[in-house]
């Protein structure tokens, strides 16, 4: 059986001592897709932290986890100190305040969640409806989401990226976890569009702020590098096999 890190069983305080090491290897575990772990992925890219993927053998695992399910996130820090982090939302927070992307202050911050919590509920929406839709109505599903769902996120958010000065950024000057989260639903709703199904309305021409939040997110050299990877790569088709895309 693939063995996990053990925790480190110590107070809050010595445990919150340890959160603060800038040289930890994050160790992760999950299933060879993107899924719920694309965002944690994509901010460890993005943070350039040193990150490794554990052997998943799930079934002897399982009772290993906190929650019974994956994702699951080590983080082992220079003195070995291992922290253990659950939950894909809680994970991806604990990840965007280690590496300062939830903006400068705490008002700041609540912006951030906003944008995130909105962008989350069309991700779900794209989830449910189209990704998990059966294969003969996702063609269907997704020309409907496209129309119904989509036009009132982009109008909304094209909006707030306008009031924050056509920046590239939803809060401030520089990027923050909802330009992330952004990105990753463009390019998924771009990814997994059915072969059949109509224009995905995202576009520099169609939503010039939302594209421009996407290039400069994904531009940053060392996102943009695991992007390129052979391992990306593999993620990007066994997510595809795994939902019987293509
Ligand atoms: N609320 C959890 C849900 C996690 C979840 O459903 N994980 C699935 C994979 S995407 C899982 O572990 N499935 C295996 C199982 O339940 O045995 C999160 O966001 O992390």
């Amino acid at each position: 059986m693939a063995s996990l890190p053990t925790p480190t069983q110590a107070s809050t305080e010595v445990l919150s001592q340890a959160t603060k090491s800038n040289d930890s290897t994050f160790k992760i575990l999950y299933f060879g897709l993107h899924g719920l772990a694309e965002l944690t992925r994509t901010i460890l890219a993005y943070a350039g932290a040193k990150t490794e993927e554990l052997t998943v053998d799930w079934p002897n695992q399982k009772d290993q986890t906190p929650f019974k399910c994956l994702p699951v996130v080590y983080e082992v820090t220079s003195d070995g100190t291992v922290l253990e982090l659950a939950e894909s939302q809680a994970i991806e927070r604990y990840l965007a305040t280690k590496f300062h992307l939830f903006g400068k202050n705490e008002y700041e911050h609540h912006k951030v969640e906003q944008f995130l919590t909105s962008t989350d509920t069309t991700l779900q929406a794209f989830s449910t409806k189209v990704i998990r839709a059966d294969a003969d109505k996702r063609v269907e599903e997704a020309n409907k989401f496209y129309t119904e769902v989509l036009p009132k996120f982009i109008e909304v958010h094209e909006a707030h990226l306008k009031k924050n000065g056509s920046n590239g950024h939803y809060v401030g000057d520089s990027t923050t976890l909802a330009d992330i989260k952004t990105t990753l639903l463009i390019n998924r709703v771009l990814f997994l569009r059915p072969k059949g199904a109509n224009e995905v309305p995202f576009s520099a021409e169609k939503t010039p702020l939302l594209w421009k939040a996407r290039e400069t997110v994904d531009s940053h050299p060392t996102l943009a590098a695991w992007k390129k990877s052979q391992r990306y790569q593999e993620l990007d088709a066994s997510t595809k096999t795994m939902f019987k895309w293509e």
